[in-house]
């Protein structure tokens, strides 16, 4: 790890308290202190890395395996049907704190949940796009 740990590196540490929810050797999940909704969940590595992109396959898929079960418990217990994963990266796409975290927000019947504004534009030089992209993998 490099500099000073987050907020999140220190809930891992047990030195900040949270409501846990779920533990694995590799994934904390707790509820997040300003929920947007009740039963707002944040699942996190205990790998420690700002963003998704430098997730290893390991950690991501740690992630990948238990986030459909905590999002059926969240269901469960709050009785919503329909619900948001949140996952930011970089402050201009929302993120807050510098460890990767995926929300899990319940859109309960009163409306509240994520509010989305979701601006569709047309797909330009889709072909193209694609396939640059895909060579970059
Ligand atoms: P983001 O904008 O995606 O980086 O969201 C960060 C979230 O983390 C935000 O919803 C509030 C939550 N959060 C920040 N500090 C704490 C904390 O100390 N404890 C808990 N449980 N959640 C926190």
């Amino acid at each position: 790890m490099i500099g000073e740990p987050t907020i999140f590196g220190r809930i891992i540490d047990g030195e900040i308290p949270c409501h846990r929810v779920y533990e694995d050797a590799h994934v904390l999940a707790f509820l997040d202190v300003g929920p947007i909704s009740p039963g707002h969940v944040l699942v996190i590595p205990k790998e420690r890395v700002a963003f998704l992109h430098e997730l290893s396959d390991d950690a991501a898929a740690a992630l990948g395996r238990v986030l459909p079960r905590i999002a059926r418990a969240v269901m469960s217990v709050t009785g919503c049907s329909d619900y948001n994963i949140l996952q930011n990266n970089g402050a201009s796409a929302h993120q807050a704190v510098f460890h990767v975290h995926f929300h899990i927000i319940p859109k309960h019947a009163d409306g509240s949940g994520l509010g989305i504004e979701w601006n569709a534009n047309e797909l330009v030089d889709g072909e193209s796009l694609a396939a640059s992209i895909s060579e970059a993998l």
